[in-house]
């Protein structure tokens, strides 16, 4: 068992899922096994490739999992969080991927800081090999950018804004939902860039450093549309950024123009992104 100290009954793990059938068996079977007592809640967004049919011949095994069909016409990752972390029963909950890129065996580092007194921990990746180049450019340069639109209004910042792995108290996290939500970019990737923008400046925020696996099987289901909705979610200079890269695909001078943006605004935000920051406790 990899549990450590942690009371487990006390923990849900929320998986967001689409189309991952390949995966989704084999890591709520992986989590049971490594944290026995927990909850599983998987938020799927009606999948039609067999995954909504996994989930339901492993409930028939399993008590502690639950599933929820979200309406196809509201479909997204953010909402989907949204939607899961709000309905969640246990005193604390963590977000993973269902595709193994978030070690399960790396879970109870997260569940350590929150038992600990976090109200919210981050999963920081400490290698990004899995990445095509084009995705790592994109994810540091959005990271920079959040980082300082944080930064500027005062609230705490994490090392890996765009991480996908992440937990907390349940309460603390559902308050921020509940009074923010309208707010959140719901068709993003980038719910915890959402609750860090919304959050009170007092947050515990903590961190554990975990290795960034492949993904297992399946297709990664992120575009360039989801990119751009980040940087929109990032205030002025995020807006203008977001702007500028959708003019780069339209005509020559709008491309000139919108390349002078975009150089003008990485230059800030590479200098902003790297004023320190420390996370607590
Ligand atoms: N519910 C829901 N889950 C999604 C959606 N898009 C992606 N996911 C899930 O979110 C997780 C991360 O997605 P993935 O495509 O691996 O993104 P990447 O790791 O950034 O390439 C996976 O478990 C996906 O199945 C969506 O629109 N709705
Ligand atoms: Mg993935």
């Amino acid at each position: 068992m990899a549990s450590g100290e942690n009371d487990l009954a006390k923990f849900t793990v929320v998986i967001p899922t689409y189309n991952e059938v390949e995966n989704i068996s084999k890591i709520v079977e992986e989590l049971f096994r490594l944290y026995p007592g927990i909850s599983i809640s998987v938020v799927d967004d009606d999948s039609k490739d067999g995954t909504i049919e996994a989930v339901l011949a492993l409930q028939k095994k399993h008590d502690r999992l639950e599933l929820t069909q979200r309406d196809p016409s509201k479909r997204g990752l953010t909402a989907s969080l949204m939607e899961g972390i709000s309905s969640v029963k246990t005193d604390f909950y963590i977000v993973m991927d269902a595709d193994f890129q978030h070690p399960p065996a790396s879970v109870v580092d997260l569940m350590n800081r929150v038992s600990g007194g976090a109200d919210l921990v981050v999963g920081v990746r400490i290698n990004r090999e899995p990445l095509t180049i084009t995705r790592r450019i994109a994810s540091t340069g959005a990271h920079k950018l959040a980082s300082s639109y944080l930064w500027l209004c005062h609230k705490k910042r994490s090392h890996d804004l765009m991480s996908g792995f992440f937990g907390g108290r349940t309460d603390v996290s559902r308050k921020v939902i509940l009074e923010h939500g309208a707010r959140f970019e719901k068709k993003g990737f980038k719910v915890l860039f959402d609750l860090l923008k919304h959050a009170p400046r007092d947050i515990r925020l903590a961190e554990a450093q975990f290795v960034f696996g492949v993904r297992a099987g399946g297709e990664s289901k992120l575009n360039s549309d989801i990119i751009i909705s980040v940087m929109k979610q990032c205030g002025l200079a995020g807006k203008m950024l977001g702007t500028s890269v959708q003019l780069l695909v339209i005509s020559k001078v709008a491309r000139v123009i919108g390349l002078l943006i975009l150089v003008a605004i990485f230059a800030i935000a590479l200098v902003m992104g790297t004023i320190p920051h420390s996370p607590t406790p």
